[in-house]
Order: structure tokens, then C-alpha cells, then sequence
């Protein structure tokens, strides 16, 4: 086995073994109550699922293995020259739990870089679809040519015994983590440059090479994807990404089709479209002014349009997070670093001061704070990346760490197929009526 599969293994058995020992001593303790609203509304606050790489707090933000972003910016390693952590790193401290120091990282940067050929007929797949097609699905579609290679796949249609189901799972995670960036290279240089492709530079990082792939080759770009998949990789269990790739994992589909499923989800623009929603608004409100870095005050009438119109404001709010979202910070010192003039970053902080409060008059909406999808298109257009519709595959690229992470600790935990109990609004009526009090079975 490899290194840092040993290592998984080791963690992963004594997790596994504990997890067993709370459920035997502790299984029938109550951790909360559910009301009506709960599930009638999105189950918002109910605690369901287990996910061990990341935790959210509505104040403070995600803590990654106990670790805040300002804290991973400090602690993880750095490429040589850079001063933004590793994606292999947050990777990782996800997948183990333990920080990693530079030899791990090199080591997972060319584990990832031996892993990522992509078979032709993958992109024979893409070149099938109309260049008009949405990146999101472009990518969806990759992903699923992808499964072909799933070894879990193969390894269970053979007859695989429980126990070992998370090493192929493993395998896959790594395989798929690795091939992601090839392939959304490959969409965008498809889509966006005449189908002008870059070969990988094996010299390079797993995000430097991506941005190398992109066509980017400035160094304040790469810093930029090194920080960008590190800070979009996990925001706990429950979103729809996260929540969508663990309930599909359950059912024991392989990472593949586990990973396009969540992707499906990340394309919903209430969850990862927000950033290209952003940005075109963004540029509409300037070419409706006319003018390139619009005031507060001008903000603030178009943020009315917008809300009369009966659309929600792009990259504010939260289903869980109550305060400015520390993703939105981390962008906004990247930004005051590498380009505080920039008239179009500085019109998402002028959107930072005008938008809350406007939010908040409305008396409905419980977050009025910018979450991470509010900053992350205004630097890449500053790098020249204009092409908003391919925001949510950089963003996916980055999800892939987390979700696939906790899906090898979801076959490492043993976790059984997902299946909530659902009931009917007849249902509700009658147990309101005290005719019916049959629940849960
Ligand atoms: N603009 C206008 N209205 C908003 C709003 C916003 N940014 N955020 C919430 N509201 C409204 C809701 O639409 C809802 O209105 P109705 O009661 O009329 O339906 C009301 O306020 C209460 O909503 P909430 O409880 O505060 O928020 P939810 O948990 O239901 O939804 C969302 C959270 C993120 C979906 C929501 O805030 C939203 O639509 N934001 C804009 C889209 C966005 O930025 N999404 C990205 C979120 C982060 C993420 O997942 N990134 O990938």
C-alpha cells in the first residue's frame, strides 16, 4: 500500500473502532428534537450525519480539522516562493487529521501528478457535446465518461468483501482527484480558446499546474488557485454538494458517480453557481450605470431593483453561517495584496458595505453577510479568467478534496445506505388531529 493509504488505514481502524464502541454504550442517547418547520423547510438545523473533515460554525465559520482558514494560511505548506497553502495539504489534514509538512505534501503532489492521465475517449465525450454547453455540464459528463476507470466498480461487479470496500473507494478518490484538473482544463480551453490545449508541467503543483493548463502562467494566478481550492474544498456535511456525494456514496455507487452527483447539485445556482450569479450581476449593474466602480448609494438602488424584481442578491446569505463568511475575508486580503486598485474587487467591497443592511431591513432573511461566492469572480477577472460560466468547475475541482475525503471515511465508518423517513402532508394533518401518531416506521 502507499503511504499515505497506510496511513488512512491506520487512522481509519481506530476511528472505526470507537465510532463502534460510542454506538454500543451511547446508541439510543437523544442529540435533538425536530419540528415541523425543520421538515417542512429544508431540514435546516436538524443533526444527521457525521462528516469528519470539517466542521461549521454559524459564527465563526468552517474549522478544518479544528483548523480556521487564517490558521491553515499559517500552518500548511507553501509552494516554493508562494505564501498561499497547498490544496495536497488541506487534502491531507482532511483525509487523516494530522497537518502534513512538506515531504507529505511533495509526496501527494506526485502521487496526484503519476495518477492523472485522462483516457481519450473522456475527451472524445466532451468534444461530443455543442462547445455552447454549460461548463458545469460539460464537466458532469466528463466526470461520468471518467467512471469507467472506477475501480471500486470493477472490484465489486467481481465480489468484494464489506471490509474492503474503502480501498478501492481510496483509489478511486485519488485517481478522480488527480484526473479533475486535466479535465477542466480541458472544457475551458475548449470552450474559451479555440481548443488550443496545454500539455501538464510535471514540475508543478497540483493547482499551479491546473492554472498552467488554464493558460495561466502568472505566478500571482497560481497563488490565487492555490488559495481558491484550498479555502472551496469542504464546508462541512450538510450542504448540497457535500450532503448529495455522501447520500449517493450510500447506496455503494463508486466515487465517480457519487462525485457527478454532488457536482449536479454544486450547479444549482442557490449553491456553487452563485459565483458566475455574482459576477453577471455585477457586470450588469455596471453596464446599467455606466459607470465602472459604482458608489454605495447607486448599489443600493440597484440592490432594490434586484429585490422588487423578486430574484435573491447573489453571494449574501447562508443556510447556516450568521456572520461575514471567513472564505469572503480570506479573498478580500488577497485582494487588498495582490491588487487594491482594482476598480472591479473594489466594487464587491463597496457591495459589501451597501448590501447588508438592505438584507437586513427586509426582517426575513436570517444572514446578511457575504458568503464565499460574493468575492472569488472579481480576482479572477483581474488575471483576465472573464469567462463567469466556468467559475462553478473551478469551484468543483476544489470540492472534489472534501467530499471524496469523507467519502473514504464513509466506507472506512462502515456508514449503511442513507434512507429518511419521509411522510405526507395527510399525514401531518392527522397527527395535528391526534389521529395518527405512527411516525418513523
Ligand atoms: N437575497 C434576497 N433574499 C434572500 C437572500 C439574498 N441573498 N438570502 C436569503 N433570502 C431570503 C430567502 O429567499 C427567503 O425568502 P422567502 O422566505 O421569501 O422564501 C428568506 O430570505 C429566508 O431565507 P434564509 O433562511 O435566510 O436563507 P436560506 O437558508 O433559505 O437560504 C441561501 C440560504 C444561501 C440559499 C440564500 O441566502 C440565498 O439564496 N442566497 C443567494 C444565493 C447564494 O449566494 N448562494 C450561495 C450560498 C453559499 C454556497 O453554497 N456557495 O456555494
Amino acid at each position: 500500500m502507499g503511504v499515505i493509504k497506510d496511513k488512512f488505514k491506520e487512522k481509519a481502524d481506530a476511528m472505526a473502532a470507537e465510532v463502534k464502541e460510542i454506538l454500543k454504550e451511547h446508541g439510543d442517547k437523544k442529540i435533538g428534537e425536530v419540528t415541523l418547520s425543520q421538515v417542512y423547510q429544508g431540514m435546516r438545523g436538524i443533526t444527521g450525519l457525521v462528516t469528519e473533515t470539517s466542521l461549521l460554525d454559524a459564527q465563526e465559520g468552517i474549522r478544518f480539522r479544528g483548523y480556521s482558514i487564517p490558521e491553515l494560511q499559517q500552518k500548511l505548506p507553501k509552494a516554493t516562493g508562494g505564501s498561499e497553502p497547498l490544496p495536497e495539504g488541506l487534502f491531507y489534514l482532511m483525509l487523516v487529521g494530522e497537518l502534513p509538512n512538506d515531504e507529505d505534501v511533495q509526496h501527494l503532489t506526485s502521487v496526484w501528478q503519476r495518477r492523472s492521465h485522462v483516457p481519450n475517449h473522456v475527451f472524445a465525450t466532451i468534444e461530443a457535446l455543442p462547445v455552447t454547453t454549460h461548463p458545469m455540464t460539460q464537466f458532469v459528463v466528463a466526470i461520468m465518461a471518467l467512471q469507467t476507470e472506477s475501480q471500486f466498480a470493477k472490484k465489486y461487479a467481481a465480489g468484494l468483501n464489506k471490509k474492503d470496500y474503502w480501498e478501492s473507494v481510496f483509489d478511486d478518490s485519488m485517481d478522480l482527484i488527480a484526473r479533475l484538473p486535466r479535465v477542466a482544463a480541458y472544457i475551458y480551453r475548449r470552450k474559451y480558446k479555440k481548443g488550443d490545449h496545454i500539455q501538464p508541467n510535471g514540475l508543478l503543483d497540483w493547482a499551479g499546474n491546473f492554472a498552467h493548463m488554464m493558460g495561466y502562467e502568472n505566478e500571482g494566478f497560481q497563488e490565487l488557485m492555490r488559495l481558491y481550492m484550498t479555502i472551496h474544498a469542504d464546508h462541512e456535511g450538510g450542504n448540497v454538494s457535500a450532503h448529495t456525494t455522501h447520500l449517493v456514496g450510500s447506496a455503494l455507487s463508486d466515487p465517480y458517480l457519487s462525485f457527478a452527483a454532488g457536482m449536479n447539485g454544486l450547479a444549482g445556482p442557490l449553491h456553487g453557481l452563485a459565483n458566475q450569479e455574482v459576477i453577471k450581476w455585477i457586470f450588469e449593474l455596471r453596464e446599467e450605470l455606466g459607470n465602472e466602480c459604482p458608489d454605495k448609494d447607486q448599489i443600493i438602488e440597484y440592490v432594490k431593483k434586484t429585490l422588487s424584481e423578486g430574484k435573491v442578491v447573489p453571494g449574501y446569505g447562508h443556510a447556516v453561517l450568521r456572520k461575514t463568511d471567513p472564505r469572503f475575508t480570506a479573498q478580500v486580503e488577497f485582494g487588498k495584496k495582490h491588487m487594491p486598485d482594482d476598480p472591479l474587487v473594489k466594487t464587491v467591497w463597496n457591495i459589501y458595505e451597501a448590501v447588508p443592511p438592505i438584507l437586513q431591513s427586509l426582517g426575513k432573511v436570517k444572514n446578511p453577510w457575504p458568503n464565499v461566492d460574493a468575492h472569488s469572480g472579481a480576482l479572477l477577472v483581474h488575471y483576465g479568467m472573464k469567462e463567469y460560466e466556468f467559475y462553478t468547475v473551478l469551484f468543483g475541482v476544489s470540492r472534489a478534496l472534501g467530499v471524496l475525503a469523507s467519502l473514504c471515511w464513509d466506507r472506512a465508518f462502515g456508514f449503511p445506505l442513507e434512507r429518511p423517513k419521509s411522510i405526507t402532508n395527510a399525514q401531518v394533518k392527522l397527527w395535528l388531529e391526534g389521529k395518527d401518531e405512527i411516525w418513523g416506521e
